[in-house]
C-alpha cells in the first residue's frame, strides 16, 4: 500500500460542472479523477483551493496551429508555443486542423500534421480534417477509414478559393458524415459575393482594413448559413456553424431549431468583445486595423448583445476561440515589411487561445451575464460532447482526467507580454480582467500556476475520438 493513495488532493473546491455547482475535495491518482468528496485523506501533494472556484480545463475546439501556409504567410504558434499558451489561460486540450491542401491526399494531410505535433504538445489534443478537395477517393476510401480511427470531425469551407466546397461538394461531403456519424463543421460565408464586393471596392481604391468588413457585410454570412441549414435538411444530418458573429446569422439557427433541425453553432471572443470599428480608422494609422481582420468579421455593438444572449439562452453550444496566429510584424503576417497590404492580403484570423476562457469567466460569469455552468457547458463540456471526447474531458467527474482550473479572481490588465503564445499582439490589448486561472492542471500536474509556466513537451497525447454525444436543443 502506498504511502498516499492520491497524488495530489484539491481541497475545498466549489466544484462547477454543467449540471451543478458544489463543495468538496477532488482527489486525484494517475492523472485522472479518483474521488470526489469531503475530508479525503492527504495527498502526495494537497492544494487549498478554499473560495475558489474550480472548473473543468477548457476544450478548445476551435483553433489553428502550424497549419501549412503558402509563403511568406506563416503560422507562429506551433503545438509548443501555442499548447503553451492554452494552458497558461486554463485550457488543456485542442482541436486544431489537419488540412487538406486540394490535390493532396486527406491521409497525407493528417500524416503530415501527426509531424509537426510530434512530441511538442504540453497537453492533449485531437485533430478534426478539412476537406477541400472530396474527390471519390476521398469520400469512398479516406474520409470513411480516417473516422473510423477516431477523426470523428471535419470543416468544410463555403469560401476561400484554396478551401472552398460548391453546394454538389458539401452534399457528397455531408452524405459521408450521416453514414459515418462524423460531425461537419461549416465555414458559412457567400464566395461570390465577396468576391464581387472585394473587385468593387479594390476599383474605387479601399483596401485599408476596415473595407475587410465591407466586403463581408452580415447578409454575406446570412445567405451561407441558410444555405448550409438547407443543405444538412436534404442530407438529414447535424450540422455545427462554425464562428458565428451577429444577429442574421443566429436568425437563421434558430429558425432552423424551431423547425427541429439539428444545427449546432460556435461562437468566439471576438464578437463579445471587438467591433468593426477595431478594424480600423481613416488616415496614418489606419494599418494597425489588421490586427483585427479575421472572418467573419467583428460587426457592432447590438450584435455583441446577440452574441451574449445567444450564449446564455442554448443557441450556443460552443465557445472556441478561432486561434489563428498571424504576426503583426515580420514578412509573415498581417503587415508584411512593414507596409500596408490591401485587406484581401490580410492573412484572416487573430489570437485567442490563452484568453478565451479568462474573457468569458471575467466578463461572463463574474459580470453576471452566465452561470458557471453555462461557463462549462460552453467552454469544455459541450465541446467535449460535440466531438466525441466526453467523459474523459470536459467535466469534474471520477474517472475523468484530472484536467481543472482553480481561478484566481483579481483585477488585471491584459498585456501581450504577459501571454504565451509566439504572437506579436494581443487584439484585447489594455482590457481590464476580473479573474484568470490560479492553477491549471493537465492531467493532475501542475502546468500553470503563480511560479508560470512549467513545461511538459510530448506529455500531450493524441487522442482519438468517438462519436459526438450532443442532445439535440431548441433555442
Ligand atoms: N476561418 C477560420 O475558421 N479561422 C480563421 C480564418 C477563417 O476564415
Ligand atoms: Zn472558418
Ligand atoms: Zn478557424
Amino acid at each position: 500500500m502506498p504511502e498516499h493513495f492520491f497524488d495530489l488532493v484539491v481541497r475545498n473546491a466549489r466544484v462547477v460542472t454543467a449540471a451543478d455547482v458544489f463543495s468538496c475535495d477532488i482527489g486525484i491518482r494517475d492523472g485522472r479523477i479518483a474521488a470526489l468528496g469531503t475530508d479525503l485523506p492527504p495527498g502526495a501533494r494537497d492544494i487549498d483551493a478554499a473560495g475558489r472556484y474550480v472548473t473543468p480545463g477548457g476544450v478548445d475546439a476551435h483553433c489553428h496551429l502550424d497549419q501549412p501556409h503558402a509563403a511568406p504567410i506563416r503560422m507562429a504558434d506551433d503545438f509548443d508555443t501555442g499548447t503553451r499558451s492554452a494552458v497558461c489561460g486554463g485550457t488543456t486540450t485542442v482541436i486544431p486542423f489537419a488540412a487538406q491542401q486540394k490535390g493532396q491526399s486527406l491521409r497525407a494531410a493528417v500524416d503530415d500534421y501527426h509531424r509537426r505535433a510530434g512530441d511538442k504538445a504540453h497537453i492533449d489534443y485531437s485533430f478534426h480534417l478539412i476537406v477541400s478537395d472530396p474527390t471519390p477517393t476521398v469520400l469512398h476510401e479516406e474520409l470513411p477509414a480516417l473516422i473510423a480511427e477516431g477523426y470523428t470531425s471535419f470543416k468544410i469551407y463555403m469560401t476561400y478559393d484554396d478551401l472552398k466546397l460548391d453546394d454538389g461538394q458539401i452534399l457528397d461531403v455531408l452524405e459521408v458524415a450521416r453514414q459515418r456519424g462524423a460531425m461537419a463543421m461549416v465555414h458559412a460565408e457567400n464566395a461570390d459575393c465577396i468576391d464581387w464586393l472585394t473587385q468593387r471596392l479594390e476599383a474605387a481604391g479601399r483596401t485599408a482594413p476596415r473595407f475587410h468588413a465591407h466586403a463581408r457585410p452580415m447578409l454575406v454570412e446570412r445567405e451561407a448559413t441558410h444555405r448550409a441549414i438547407s443543405l444538412s435538411q436534404l442530407v438529414d444530418v447535424p450540422i455545427l456553424i462554425v464562428h458565428v458573429s451577429g444577429k442574421d446569422a443566429v436568425e437563421q439557427i434558430r429558425w432552423a431549431r424551431g423547425l427541429g433541425l439539428k444545427i449546432y453553432a460556435e461562437t468566439c471572443p471576438q464578437y463579445l468583445f471587438l467591433t468593426a470599428e477595431d478594424l480600423g480608422t481613416e488616415g496614418e494609422h489606419a494599418y494597425l486595423g489588421a490586427k483585427c481582420v479575421c472572418s467573419p468579421p467583428p460587426r457592432d455593438k447590438s450584435n455583441q448583445d446577440v452574441i451574449w444572449n445567444g450564449l446564455a439562452d442554448g443557441l450556443f453550444t460552443v465557445f472556441s476561440s478561432d486561434h489563428a496566429p498571424y504576426r503583426f510584424e515580420g514578412e509573415d503576417g498581417k503587415h508584411p515589411g512593414g507596409e500596408a497590404v490591401a485587406f484581401r492580403h490580410i492573412p484572416n484570423g487573430i489570437p485567442g487561445l490563452e484568453t478565451r476562457m479568462p474573457l468569458l469567466w471575467s466578463e461572463g460569469v463574474l459580470a453576471g451575464r452566465l452561470t458557471p455552468q453555462k461557463f462549462v457547458e460552453l467552454t469544455a463540456t459541450n465541446p467535449a460532447k460535440a466531438y466525441g471526447l466526453h467523459p474523459r474531458k470536459g467535466t469534474i467527474a471520477v474517472g475523468s482526467d484530472a484536467d481543472l482550473v482553480i481561478w484566481d479572481e483579481r483585477e488585471l490588465t491584459l498585456t501581450n507580454s504577459h501571454l504565451h503564445h509566439a504572437v506579436d499582439y494581443t487584439p484585447y490589448e489594455g482590457m481590464q480582467l476580473s479573474a484568470w486561472p490560479a492553477i491549471t492542471l493537465a492531467r493532475g500536474r501542475v502546468a500553470w500556476d503563480a511560479a508560470g509556466f512549467h513545461a511538459s513537451p510530448g506529455r500531450g497525447q493524441f487522442l482519438t475520438c468517438g462519436e459526438p454525444t450532443l442532445a439535440p436543443r431548441r433555442a
